[in-house]
């Protein structure tokens, strides 16, 4: 087997980038689209059901594809300095990428609200991280002022490369299947993904790559919900703080998609983001983080609408490891602390 060169040499010819572009890459891409029956199971009626792993990107999320582009991108242009707010994956992606490419990475986030394994990826991969008393949103309306002001290039999804980086998890699907799915299922947040899934799934079906277009299914944590509910959330709130985002920058672009495509927004509580965390955990070995498995809780709760024989394809945009503190309070698993040192003791536990 090749060894797999990155998306962008990968898909050189659908991106804007040229001979002169340096690319900086860490081989972000080609992630598994791996069957979920026990999900199938439950929808039932011959439908397939798929996830599709991007927490497997070399920092544990999707926006290691939009920020190859963006950082690649950037470095052509010879800027020395990006920014971003963060509710911590795109900064884990922003320090990693551009700190290869020899640039200052500056990150804002909300202070206590990013899981403890997106933060230390910001500070290894040497971030200087702002923490602000505030939310994302307020730390991209900083963001935004200060890359206008200062010669400092902004990489939050508001930046174009971002989502044509994005788009060819779409690409990959399409020649993973052999066409597009019936369904994708995603989380929203700031709505950069959907947006950039749809792009990706339009390019190749008007290059005849697919015969058909995927209705689009977005979902938000019913804390965090300004899509579903056509609002702006001045406080959302969220186990999933991957998407907790009240003023989603995507909005108009992601209700596009969803016209275009005959999809629906829906939100889900965080009980049920929590319910189809630990059955991908628990039962199908895969574990993404709680803003990820929204996808899935809300495949669960539009399953009636599923058409028989269907294939659903459910996002999984980051890997269970960035959270750990979400792990250990919600799990159902046996868990015997304290014990004795001894065969007796161990035995007696495990029940023989
Ligand atoms: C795991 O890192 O906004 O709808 O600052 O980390 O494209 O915003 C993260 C978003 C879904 C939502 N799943 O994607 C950030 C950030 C995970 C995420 C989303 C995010 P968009």
């Amino acid at each position: 087997m090749q060894d797999w060169p990155g998306l962008i040499e990968a898909y050189r010819t659908w991106l804007p980038v040229s001979n002169s572009t340096p690319v900086v890459t860490l081989r972000e891409g080609a992630t598994p689209l791996i069957p979920v029956p026990s999900i199938a199971e439950r929808i039932g009626k011959g439908v397939k059901v798929y996830v599709k792993y991007d927490g497997l990107n070399p920092t544990g999320s999707f926006k290691d594809r939009g920020m190859t582009m963006a950082i690649s991108k950037a470095k052509e242009a010879g800027c020395e300095a990006v920014i971003c707010a963060s509710t911590g994956n795109t900064s884990a992606a922003a320090a990693a990428y551009a700190r290869r490419a020899g640039m200052r990475a500056f990150v804002l986030i909300p202070d206590g609200y990013v899981a403890q394994g997106k933060l230390a990826q910001a500070l290894v991969y040497g971030a200087e991280v702002l923490a602000i008393r505030g939310n994302f949103d307020k730390a991209l309306d900083i963001v935004r002022e200060v890359s206008d002001q200062y010669p400092v290039t902004l990489v939050n999804s508001v930046n174009p490369y971002r989502l044509q980086g994005q788009k060819t998890a779409a690409f990959e699907l399409i020649d993973a299947l052999g066409e597009a799915p019936d369904w994708l299922c995603i989380p929203m947040g700031n709505a950069g993904n959907i947006t950039a899934y749809w792009m990706g799934f339009q390019e190749y079906h008007q290059a005849g790559r697919s015969r058909t277009l995927p209705r689009m299914m977005g979902f938000q944590a019913s804390g965090s919900a300004p899509l579903v509910n056509e609002t702006t959330v001045t406080d959302p709130e969220t186990i999933a703080t991957a998407i907790r985002i009240g003023n989603p920058v995507n909005r108009e672009k992601a209700i596009a998609a969803r016209a275009a495509s005959n999809g629906a927004f829906l939100d889900v509580t965080d009980e049920e983001i929590i319910q189809a965390y630990k059955l991908l955990g628990g039962h199908e070995g895969v574990f993404c983080e709680p803003a990820s498995a929204a996808s899935v809780a809300g495949l669960l709760k539009r399953k009636d609408e599923v058409p028989a024989g269907a294939t659903v394809v459910c996002v999984l945009t980051g890997n269970g490891l960035k959270d750990p503190d979400c792990a250990i309070n919600n799990n159902d698993a046996a868990f015997h602390t304290d014990l004795e040192p001894d065969l007796g003791t161990v035995a007696r536990v495990m029940g023989f």
